[in-house]
């Protein structure tokens, strides 16, 4: 039996400039702080990131507060511990309330851990979690986000671009006033397309009628129309909508999903690891999607290669069914704080990695680079 003992949790502080920034309902992201975690058991070392923004847009947790909780928190709850299973981690943080985007950097590493203590990918040390008897996959299908824009034109043409580039399944972001008009100028050029909207909790429940309105536009989905914790009303609004509503922020752990999915309040689950806190409470997620047979897919949250690995691991599981927001890394970074970066295949697909492990590397170089950008841009907001 594998047991190992944590000796050592270093947290490292980067800022990463996006190729291209990411406009939502909530704001505008132009460039990432992140918090990276480095994970030293014996010889082995992991990574883990935390995904949290400058600002609590998305989620309510900051870059700030989970340095606070990871240092004076998370990291001593681990530290000097021996664990004989992955899950482990999740149980010693579980003192420690809320705060999913910080646990998820350490629990994310505790798996990749394993997975080199194994000798196995994180893909099959996931699998083997479950355990399943449909095999997993070797290429997850995935699709791109695109972020509000200045006019309609402008989104056909990024929208043209992603297809040449050969993404086959478009998200578009959208907020009050930037929804109908533009569903009908995309699906006028694209009868066809895969298309799906996300309005990061942009609307309330006295906006079901504007929100059927989507209907005749034949959408895969309606990510997070209203509340960021209000499953009831998405309850109240489903029945109201032919589209299928997918919950994104509203799903912190598996019993979120399994009360959304009783109350009808969304057909589809977006699995974001860091969201829930981690791969432990992914593969719960990702359990109760399969055994109901309910749409899963996995949500991205800018990764760096160090989340985007994890991501992609999940991502290869069974019940993932619908394309994936994990693009290729040039869509976010250039370079990436990670070698190799991941690719995007002729059919929509990224390839999942076979080696051991995560499959990716932290460049120290990089790791240097991105640390002093946060010393020039960030250290004084915190
Ligand atoms: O709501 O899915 C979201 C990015 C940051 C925070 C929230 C979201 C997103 C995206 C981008 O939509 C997905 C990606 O990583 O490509
Ligand atoms: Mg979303």
């Amino acid at each position: 039996m594998t047991a190992l003992t944590i000796d050592e949790i270093r947290l490292h502080r980067v800022v990463m400039p996006l190729v291209e920034p990411l406009r939502t309902s909530f704001g505008l992201e132009a460039v990432r702080p992140v918090l990276l975690a480095e994970v030293r058991a014996g010889d082995l070392v992991a990574w883990g990131e935390c995904t949290a923004a400058a600002e609590p847009g998305y989620s309510y947790e900051t870059v700030g507060t989970a340095y606070h909780i990871l240092t004076r928190f998370l990291i001593p709850a681990l530290v000097g511990h021996t664990l004989d299973h992955p899950s482990d981690g999740a149980r010693l943080m579980a003192g420690v309330r809320g705060h999913p985007l910080a646990k998820a950097a350490l629990d994310s590493a505790l798996w990749d851990l394993w997975a080199q203590a194994t000798g196995q990918s994180l893909a099959d040390v996931l699998w083997s979690a479950l355990p399943l008897e449909t095999p997993r996959r070797e290429r997850v299908t995935v699709g791109v986000s695109i972020g509000i824009q200045p006019s309609i034109d402008e989104t056909l043409a990024i929208i043209e671009k992603r297809l040449g580039e050969g993404y086959r399944r478009i998200k578009l972001k959208i907020r009050p006033g930037w929804d109908i008009e533009l569903a009908a100028a995309v699906r006028a050029a694209y009868p066809d397309i895969a298309l799906m909207l996300d309005a990061n909790s942009a609307y309330t429940l006295e906006d079901a009628d504007h929100l059927a309105k989507l209907d005749r536009f034949d959408l895969l989905m309606l990510e997070q129309p209203l509340g960021h914790d209000d499953i009831y009303e998405h309850s109240k609004l489903q029945p109201r909508l032919a589209t299928p509503i997918c919950l994104d922020e509203s799903i912190l752990c598996v019993n979120d999903a399994r009360l959304a999915l009783e109350l009808g309040a969304c057909r589809i689950i977006n699995l974001k690891p860091p969201r829930v806190g981690g791969l432990t409470e992914a593969v719960a997620i990702h359990r109760l999607c399969y055994d109901e047979g309910v749409p899963l897919w996995i949500g991205g949250m800018l990764e760096t290669g160090v989340g985007r690995a994890q991501n992609i691991a999940v991502g290869s599981l069974p019940g993932v069914t619908l394309p994936s927001d994990l693009s290729a890394t040039n869509r976010y970074y250039a370079p990436d704080i990670t070698e190799p970066p991941f690719v995007l295949n002729p059919d929509s697909t990224i390839d999942v990695p076979r080696g051991v492990g995560a499959g990716v590397t932290v460049q120290p170089d990089r790791l240097a680079a991105f640390g002093a950008a946060w010393e020039s841009t960030f250290a004084n907001v915190m």
